[in-house]
């Protein structure tokens, strides 16, 4: 039996930010646009949580949140597309780990490991950051097929630091997609 939806799609993970402007809406217009790009659907999203800034600290708080794509598009391709994305939203980049409007990351395609000048995958620090992990233990669910990803953010979670700056905002920002978190 085959467990893939189609054969030549393959599932994605990417973690979303914003700490500039209408937080909630550029996440919801980034929504939008990825579900609109032919060969991206968005499957499942996780809550949207408040977080304490990371890294650069002097700067508003930034609202977090993941979602699972299926995608045809090669990870190269689907990169170019978010980060497409993020300039058509306004993204500068001036600081790095600084305030922007949108940040979209791409951290994990089933199957490829990756390691050039323009994508690393796994994504080199999804396992360091709690406003990353906590998201995406919303929508990763418990089967076959996602089952290391599971088990490598079940262990990163029980030890990493800085859970307690990751709030509850709002449990959807967007309202497309078939399903919402697996928890
Ligand atoms: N992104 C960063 C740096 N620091 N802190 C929080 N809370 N959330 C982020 O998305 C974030 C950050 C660089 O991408
Ligand atoms: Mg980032
Ligand atoms: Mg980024």
């Amino acid at each position: 039996m085959n467990t893939h939806s189609t054969s030549e799609e393959s599932e994605a993970y990417i973690a979303l930010g914003a700490n500039l402007g209408d937080r909630a809406g550029t996440l919801r217009a980034a929504l939008d646009r990825l579900d609109q790009v032919e060969g991206i659907r968005i499957v499942r999203c996780s809550k949207v949580y408040e977080t304490e800034p990371v890294g650069y600290l002097d700067q508003p708080q930034f609202l977090n949140m993941a979602a699972a794509l299926q995608t045809s598009l090669s990870p190269e391709e689907l990169l170019q597309k978010m980060l497409d994305i993020e300039t058509q939203l306004g993204r500068t980049r001036d600081i790095r780990y600084g305030p922007r409007t949108v940040d979209l990351d791409l951290l994990w395609v089933e199957g490829q490991q990756m390691d050039t000048p323009d994508l690393t995958l796994p994504h080199p620090r999804m396992m360091e950051r709690a406003f990353v992990l906590v998201p995406l233990s919303d929508i990763v669910p418990q089967n076959e097929q996602s089952s290391r990803l599971r088990k490598l953010i079940t262990a990163a979670l029980l030890d990493i630091d800085g859970k307690e700056g990751i709030k509850l905002w709002t449990t959807s920002v967007w309202e497309g997609g078939s399903g919402h978190s697996v928890s």
